[in-house]
């Protein structure tokens, strides 16, 4: 088992990494000023970087040098800091805090924060392209991603998240697949494709996506949660907005202390898909996984 401690390290250690290959991404090429500083402003202001770390993490986890895998990590958190751009603009949760510091169309303005988002995402194809593993790996865990991220996964699940939003009471089905595809489906495939790219055995390629859906309930869960009992300060953005927005939430459907038990559930859910596998990156994503429920921001 690995101490909190040697967790936090490895995922600074790693988050560091990812964030010294996004400093310089940008580098030597045309952008628009404007443009640039709006891409950038977003991609270093901070943020868990729980994504890239999960798919360093896995890659490392199926042999692979994660120097390899950092292109694709990389890219994998400019999808997700587009998607926090667009969810807070005023069209979408109108929200004017992310991760602690102004959000992007607030700084900036709302056409060039739809623009670095646009950027962003489409880059970040332009990025993983240059990953460095045989190209049928990187075919696959792109055709992983994109799915992940498009309208069967992350956009698709943000449309059912404003579809909800407002109406009286949804089923725990209905807000289970939303969430899966909104947050997990994200989150699931930073494992999954870690383990693409590695070029990982069927069963632990099944394992590990396994342990990327739970740990992606898990996650959102407990978000449901923070939002509710956490503060803003705490956050780095609006606590309580769920509530005021009229958000079908766990908390809301199943009250506070069943959501507490079910997302410690689906942690250990995350932990079991990893059984059979042994190691200090095993022991890594275990920790990472109750972390995911204990994290206070
Ligand atoms: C606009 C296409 C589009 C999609 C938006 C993921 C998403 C879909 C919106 C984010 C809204 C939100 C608060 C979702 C809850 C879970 C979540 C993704 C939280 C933010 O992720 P963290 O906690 O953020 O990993 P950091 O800042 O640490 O990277």
């Amino acid at each position: 088992m690995m101490s909190v401690t040697a967790m936090k390290e490895r995922l600074a250690q790693r988050g560091r990494m990812t964030e010294d290959f996004l400093s310089t991404c940008l580098d030597g090429r045309p952008l628009p000023p404007r443009l640039r500083e709006s891409m950038l402003y977003s991609l270093q202001a901070g943020g868990k970087r729980l994504r890239p770390v999960l798919c360093l993490t896995t890659a490392a986890l199926c042999g692979l040098d994660v120097h390899k895998a950092l292109p694709f990590a990389a890219a994998i958190e400019m999808i997700h800091t587009y998607s926090l751009i667009h969810d807070d603009l005023p069209s979408m949760d109108d929200d004017d805090l992310r991760r602690g510091k102004p959000s992007n169309h607030k700084a900036f303005d709302e056409a060039t924060a739809i623009l670095a988002g646009d950027g962003l995402l489409t880059d970040a194809f332009w990025i993983l392209a240059q990953t460095g593993v045989e190209p049928v790996r990187l075919l696959a865990a792109m055709k992983e991603l994109a799915h992940a991220a498009g309208s069967a996964g992350m956009v698709g699940g943000q449309q059912w998240d404003m579809l909800y939003t407002g109406k009286e009471s949804i089923s725990l089905q209905e807000l289970q697949t939303m969430h899966a595809m909104k947050t997990g489906a994200l989150l699931r495939a930073s494992c999954h494709c870690g383990a693409i790219l590695a070029g990982a055995d069927q069963n632990v390629e099944t394992a590990v996506a396994a342990y990327g859906t739970a740990l992606g309930a898990a996650f959102q869960i407990a978000d449901d949660i923070l939002d509710l009992v956490a503060d803003t300060a705490t956050l780095g953005k609006p606590a309580g907005s769920d509530a005021e927005q009229g958000k079908n939430t766990y908390p809301s459907l199943l009250g506070l202390e069943k959501s507490r038990e079910m997302a410690m559930g689906k942690a250990a859910e995350a932990r079991k898909a990893l059984s059979g596998l042994v190691g200090e990156e095993a022991d890594f994503l275990c920790a990472l996984a109750d972390y995911t429920v204990m994290r206070t921001a």
